[in-house]
């Protein structure tokens, strides 16, 4: 297995390993419980089979008692179903009596039943229970009561009777439940801004028995520490026991392929122990060369010359590494129906779009094991936010309690995986506090704050600094600021410090001068509908207008559909035509013409701003938009459609996060072009010669009207440089008849190689004034690999178009099927504008089609 780059990277094959012998003590059998279970509402109107892992809606869904969750309005006529309680019961023949009955995942309140006497209770969708208890022989039978999350959480919220716990309840727009920040469970389960509210409850994880004679083996974890003043590896291992009765016993650890092996002897003592253990490596490492586990992260707050405040970055394997990349939240209301297909490609796109990092959301579940297994795998990057988001939280000894044994499992289940660099408390709670979202009473401050420090620097915090891994306690936050200013920083958004979350949906986006030169913007982002072929199978005929009950049924964000309007009409013309379906799909197609361009232009700010210190602000180090995937069919931030497809914007997203990138904005009508350059790709301290060719084209033709190129340039990597500079009017006299409304203008890097990452545009005008722009008449046409001399790479194929680079294709057109054998070609029959070059190589053309725009 390899991650790309040097960052991280593994050998496949190098593993820890238990040596037979040891593990023979271990031996557990283990029954599973999963399968089919029956499930019953509280009053047995309703008994249906129900497949565990699973959750009530999908096993109603299942059975035809209810429709797609999903379709038009049902999400508010399913309401019901959250409010009920519900049982699952199954029943199961076994021999042994003494055993362990293991839930992975119960959601959420719950009741746990064995032949008819109560095991145990839980209240916390993150954590994992074990009961023992006795079976008897034969059949057994086994219950679990949920009870409604709804209700429990207004129950629990009654009972906190001293003060609120705000929010009570999200705003209208959303059609979401209340309280959620009373249970511990997924939160935007109750809705959010791009969600529904489906407050699940079943058993989201699997469930078994487990016996053994004595000792088990509940779980292993490794972390790999680096001593840099030795420059030496260790590997800290972690098993966790349970014993019968207090044993000896061996425990060998061994690398083979690091020539690294010990044996340990110790005692396991009776119950539930950790054993920890530390192997020392043989070998010198090299990260940069050998594909290893091994990596180190650290989070770099330091002073920087010029610049009031502290560095926010992240150097891994002792390189500061810019991190690229997008938020995650959870990929389905109904997690049993995330198959690891879903996951995957998900994943991949993330990858396939030059993405090195994702931020699993607070405000989601902590992942699957698989989901951090494909990032290790696939070199992504994760910055695992807790479970807590945009809200207070209670403090009570039971909610203390149930968090402090979620984060130790949590970070006990997920810390071997070398793709999780930071751990981070919170989303948005310290801002919440300092800017008073809540209007919280000045005089009651002091209890929200101590609240505050009482979760998650006392209790979260402690428990993660105890296991050694890296946290920080908000985002956005101002990091170590914060914790001087007592955790609750004056303004969390202070762009010397720490990151920052940044929206604005009224100001021109394409005014760069309108973003804040952050140390880090882990959020901002845009809003866009899904293309028409994703929302036409959960809406009829009737909805298919901008101004229809379900367009504005769909949309969570207050607003959200004109905000989007208003955007694109800045720079583009709003869809008119007559006929209303059309009106309707070119309208859905304009918001992610719009998404695509702004976040466009956000991000390259923040590549470009990655070495300047303009005003005591930049060094930006990382940029990770709002929001990467979607939860159900609707409007909002993502760039990925809910079923997989792409958006304009991971088209563009594609180009925006290349690792040699030239990026152009003008200031004050000079027009200057940075060249962006990952370390990664310069690993040479020197740098490379760099050239820019820039070509400017008229509206109207395929053929330039003049080419300028630039010195050649010594670029160091891991910089963002200026390589071009010149006044637009200079630039645009000695060029033909050029004026600002009748070119535009092209460029890409150049070494001796050739051409060194995509090439980007740059608009002297709203394409709205553009004159010679004309309507494109295009046909997508599946050619065999045999027709051609490339091997369906679609870019390649596309290389006559892509100087003219800058256009938008609908994604109709992109989310065509293609087997590997094939690529796509794209004719503008009129040889005009609008053309864009990018393709999906991994989707493809099963039919003709033909569009025009
Ligand atoms: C951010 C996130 C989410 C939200 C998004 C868009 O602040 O943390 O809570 O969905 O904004 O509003």
């Amino acid at each position: 297995m390899t991650l790309r780059g040097n960052i991280f990277i593994f050998v496949s094959g190098v593993f820890l390993c238990l040596f037979d012998g040891v593990l023979s003590g271990f031996l557990t059998e283990t029954l599973s419980l999963n399968g089919k279970w029956s499930l019953s509402n509280s009053n047995g109107s309703l008994s249906l089979p129900a497949e565990v892992p699973g959750c009530v809606h999908s096993a109603l869904q299942k059975q035809g008692f209810i429709q797609d969750p999903y379709f038009r309005f049902n999400d508010v006529s399913y309401r019901w179903i959250a409010f009920d309680n519900w049982t699952y019961t199954t029943t199961f023949n076994v021999s042994k009596q003494k055993v362990l009955l293991v839930f992975d995942g119960v959601d959420t309140v719950a009741t746990i039943w064995l032949n008819g006497v109560i095991v145990g209770n839980t209240d916390n969708m993150f954590c994992r229970y074990v009961f023992r208890d006795t079976l008897k022989d034969g059949d057994n039978v086994l219950k679990v009561s949920l009870s409604s999350p709804v209700l429990y959480a207004s129950e629990q919220r009654e009972a906190h009777s001293a003060y609120r716990i705000p929010p009570e309840c999200p705003p209208d727009v959303q059609k979401g439940e209340c309280h959620v920040n009373f249970i511990r469970k997924e939160q935007s389960s109750f809705s959010w801004d791009w969600g529904p509210s489906f407050p699940t409850m079943g058993l989201w994880k699997g469930v078994q028995l487990e016996a053994f004679d004595v000792l088990q083996l509940v779980q292993v974890s490794s972390v790999p520490l680096y001593n840099s003043s030795l420059s030496e590896w260790r590997v800290q291992v972690e098993i966790l026991v349970d014993a019968v009765q207090t044993t000896n016993g061996q425990i060998t650890l061994s690398i083979p392929e690091l020539d690294s092996e010990q044996t340990f002897h110790t005692q396991f003592l009776f119950g539930k122990n950790k054993n920890t253990f530390v192997l020392h490596i043989n070998m010198v490492l090299d990260t940069s060369l050998l594909q290893v586990y091994f990596r180190t992260v650290e989070l770099v707050q330091e002073p920087i010359v010029r610049s009031p405040g502290l560095s926010f970055y992240f150097r891994i394997n002792g390189k500061p590494i810019f991190l690229k990349g997008s938020n995650w939240i959870p990929a389905h209301s109904f997690q049993d129906q995330i198959s690891p297909a879903v996951l995957r490609n998900l994943l991949q796109s993330a990858v396939d779009a030059n993405m090195n990092t994702l931020r699993v959301w607070g405000g989601g579940v902590y992942e699957q094991d698989l989901f951090y297994s494909i990032c290790d795998e696939l070199g992504i990057m994760i910055w695992q936010d807790f479970m807590f988001a945009c809200a207070m939280y209670p403090t009570v000894d039971d909610f203390i309690q149930t968090v402090r044994e979620e984060v130790s499992q949590q970070v006990q289940r997920l810390k071997s995986h070398p793709s999780i660099i930071i751990w981070s408390g919170n989303n948005e709670n310290e801002a919440a506090l300092a800017t008073d979202w809540f209007n919280i009473p000045a005089s009651q401050r002091p209890v929200y704050i101590k609240d505050y420090v009482m979760l998650y620097v006392n209790n979260i915090r402690k428990i993660v600094q105890d296991v050694i891994v890296r946290f920080f306690v908000s985002s956005p936050t101002n990091g170590a600021e914060s914790e001087q200013e007592g955790w609750v920083a004056a303004n969390p958004y202070d762009t010397h410090y720490g990151d920052t979350h940044f929206y604005s949906y009224i100001l021109d986006c394409w005014d760069w001068r309108t973003f804040p030169r952050t140390r880090f913007a882990s959020e901002y982002g845009f809003q866009s509908w899904p293309s028409f072929s994703t929302l036409q199978p959960v809406s009829i005929k009737e909805d298919w207008s901008y101004n229809s009950n379900f367009t504005s049924h769909r949309q969570h964000h207050e607003d959200g559909n004109r905000q989007m309007l208003l955007q694109a009409a800045l720079h583009f013309n709003l869809p008119n035509s007559t006929d209303p379906l059309k009106r309707f799909t070119d309208t859905l197609y304009i918001t992610q013409v719009m998404q695509a361009q702004c976040v466009k232009t956000q991000t390259e700010f923040y590549r470009r701003s990655q070495t300047e210190i303009i005003e005591g602000e930049g060094h930006t180090m990382g940029a990770l938009y709002w929001q990467l995937n979607d939860i159900w069919q609707a409007p909002s931030w993502s760039s990925i459609e809910f079923g997989g497809k792409w958006k304009m914007l991971h088209y563009f997203a594609q180009n925006f996060f290349a690792d040699v990138l030239p990026v152009g904005f003008e200031d004050a009508d000079t027009l200057f072009i940075l060249c962006c350059l990952r370390p990664e790709s310069r690993p040479d301290a020197q740098g490379c010669g760099m050239f820019l060719p820039v070509t400017v084209y008229s509206w109207t033709h395929l053929d330039p009207v003049c080419t300028l190129k630039s010195d050649p340039l010594l670029v160091p990597g891991g910089s963002a440089v200026a390589i071009f500079k010149q006044p637009v009017a200079a630039l645009l006299a000695g060029c033909g008849h050029c004026t600002r409304l009748t070119c535009l203008l092209t460029f890409h890097l150049e070494d001796s190689s050739g051409q060194q990452g995509p090439a980007n545009h740059h608009f002297l005008c709203s394409p709205k004034d553009a004159q010679g722009l004309q309507r494109a008449n295009i046909t997508v046409l599946p050619i065999f690999q045999t027709s051609l001399p490339n091997k369906g790479r679609s870019r390649e194929t596309l290389g006559h178009f892509r100087p003219l680079h800058s256009a938008f294709i609908p994604t109709e057109t992109k989310g065509m099927k293609c087997a590997k054998t094939c690529t796509i070609l794209i004719k503008d029959h009129m040889m005009n504008w609008p053309i864009l070059t990018l393709l999906h190589t991994s989707q493809s053309a099963t039919s003709l089609i033909s569009f025009a725009i």
